[in-house]
């Protein structure tokens, strides 16, 4: 399957979700108030959310008017440029090696995957690639990314669980400088008794790589894209506390809530790095503004 009909199936629903209801309201006739209005109703429901949401109308409505656009494909193609362009205003910066990736995310989000398909994908780049297992909070943990490094052929630093992560992350950047590999992944822990903890935790998980680590160095958030909104307020909390570089969206897949990803890049200037699509190994694609504004509408 190409890569394009591999985010197409993905965001099938998200599409049908927003894409076909817009064919719905606009099959009714004149592009009037009434047209914008169900058209703002439809993307809040698809999770664009209110502001983003009222944003985009807008200027669809402006261009609609300077450009006197009249028929469904010409307001669609409008539409479908007018999102791309605001996913276009934050993106990740090209990728210098050696890189340092360190993956936080609450529970459950699919961070532990997503180390096992980026191994993957870097490995098909020919770099030399070494996970570190920084979740040393979970018993199955380590296990889980150990799997993945033997999926991958790949090395992994690990510890005992209940160890200090951080001290696993320090050996895991002397021993990958010394062997000179190309991407270094970090898991990390997802719950600690609270939040303070987690949020601790992963200060001092990035102290220790900015003190000890040379090679670029990308602190990169995992959200689930079920959870729709809610995944906004992950955004700021982990963004506070480790200043983040970029987002992985997963599960886009199995949702319809795909939009969130134009009300997370209204609201936040963290740009979105790569689309999780599958529990597969082949199941990540680096994020692009036009092909995922192609996908939805
Ligand atoms: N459908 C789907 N499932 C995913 C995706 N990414 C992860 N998962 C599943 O989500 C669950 C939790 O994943 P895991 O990597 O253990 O999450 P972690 O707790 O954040 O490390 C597992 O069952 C994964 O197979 C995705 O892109 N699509
Ligand atoms: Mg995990």
């Amino acid at each position: 399957m190409g890569i394009f009909s591999k985010i197409a199936q993905a965001f099938k629903r998200t599409k049908d979700a927003i894409g076909n209801k817009i064919m719905n309201i606009m099959s009714k006739g004149e592009l009037d108030d009434e047209f914008f209005d169900e058209l703002e109703m439809v993307l809040i429901s698809a999770d664009i959310g209110v502001n983003a949401s009222s944003k985009i109308v807008e200027e669809l409505r402006q261009t609609s008017r300077k450009n006197k656009l009249r028929t469904q494909e010409q307001v669609k193609d409008a539409l479908k440029e007018i999102i791309a362009n605001a996913l276009s205003e934050n993106q990740m910066p090209k990728t210098e090696f050696p890189i340092l990736i360190m993956i936080v995310g609450v529970n459950g989000v699919g961070k532990t995957t997503t180390i096992g398909k980026l191994a993957n994908y870097y490995k098909k780049q020919k770099k030399e690639v070494m996970l570190v297992a920084g979740d040393t909070f979970r018993a199955a943990a380590t296990d889980q990314l150990e799997e993945w490094a033997k999926r991958n052929n790949v090395k992994i630093v690990k510890n005992n669980q209940g160890s200090d992560p951080a001290s696993v992350v320090f050996d895991g950047i002397k021993s990958g400088s010394a062997k000179g590999v190309d991407v270094i992944i970090v898991d990390t822990a997802g719950r600690l008794h609270n939040k303070t903890n987690l949020m601790e935790e992963l200060k001092k998980i990035s102290r220790i790589v900015s003190q000890n680590w040379n090679g670029s160095y990308q602190k990169l958030l995992v959200l689930d894209a079920t959870t729709g909104q809610n995944a906004l307020s992950q955004v700021e909390y982990f963004d506070e506390a480790i200043d983040l570089d970029g987002l992985i969206l997963t599960k886009l897949d199995g949702t319809a809530k795909g939009g969130v990803v134009l009300a997370i890049c209204d609201e936040y200037k963290t740009p979105v790095a790569f689309v999780g699509t599958g529990e597969g190994l082949e199941d990540i694609e680096e994020f692009d503004a036009k092909t995922f504004a192609d996908a939805i509408i």
